[in-house]
């Protein structure tokens, strides 16, 4: 999907072989590693990342849920590895759905300012944070179009799925996002954006 001048893409494959300049890390707070994605990425990229890690941790402490910090990405084929944390779910009354947002909204915000044209997630906290990525879809793929809709920083937004079963969730969900604004309705002469109003 097209949204501004930012495609909107999903692939099948393993985010540490991705192509671009920043690949997002489900990370935890501790910005300490981990299983998943958070090693396979450390394992792929090297101890250049870690390192990066633990100054960061020196500097500002733990990364709260919600928010991304940066590093270069040491082997890695891209430049820059953004880290963000999504939260854990809990049934969904925890504000869960905020935070993941959030950690989407904060993670394209931060590779923006480091001038990435071309960022790759993966479908943060549906591994062992538990969302279900019925759930978690919408809500990455909704953050990705806002955004793109608002900053025309991004060539290309990627969404990386390491599975069939979570690629077919991912297609659902594009399926029904509606690109944001709508057209106007021929002869009104209204813009549909209900934030425009
Ligand atoms: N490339 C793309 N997607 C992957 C890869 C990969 N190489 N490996 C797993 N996935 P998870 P979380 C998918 O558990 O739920 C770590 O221990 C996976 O199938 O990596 O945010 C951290 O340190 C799933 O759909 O992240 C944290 O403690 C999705 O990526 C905690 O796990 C996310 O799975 C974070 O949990």
């Amino acid at each position: 999907m097209l949204v501004g001048t930012t495609y909107l893409t999903l692939a099948l494959g393993n985010i540490v072989q991705e192509m671009a300049d920043v690949i997002v890390n489900a990370a935890n707070s501790s910005l300490l590693g981990g299983g998943g994605v958070d090693g396979a990425i450390h394992r792929a990229g090297g101890p250049a990342i870690l390192e990066e890690c633990l100054a960061i941790r020196h500097r500002l402490g733990c990364c709260p849920t919600g928010e991304a910090v940066i590093t270069t990405a040491g082997r890695l084929p891209a430049r820059y590895v953004v880290h963000t944390v999504g939260p854990v779910w809990q049934g969904g009354r925890s504000g869960e759905s905020e935070l993941l947002r959030a950690a989407y909204w904060n993670s394209l915000t931060l590779a923006a300012e480091y001038g990435a044209a071309t960022i790759a997630f993966p479908s943060i906290s549906t591994g062992a944070y538990g969302y279900p990525i019925e759930k978690a879809a919408p809500i990455a793929l909704g953050a990705a179009r806002d955004f793109a809709q608002e900053y025309p920083s991004f060539r290309e937004i990627r969404f990386v799925l390491f599975s069939e079963r979570d690629l077919s969730a991912y297609r659902q969900a594009l399926g029904a996002l509606l690109p944001y604004p709508q057209a106007a309705p021929a002869g009104t002469g209204r813009s549909a954006n209900p934030t425009a109003g």
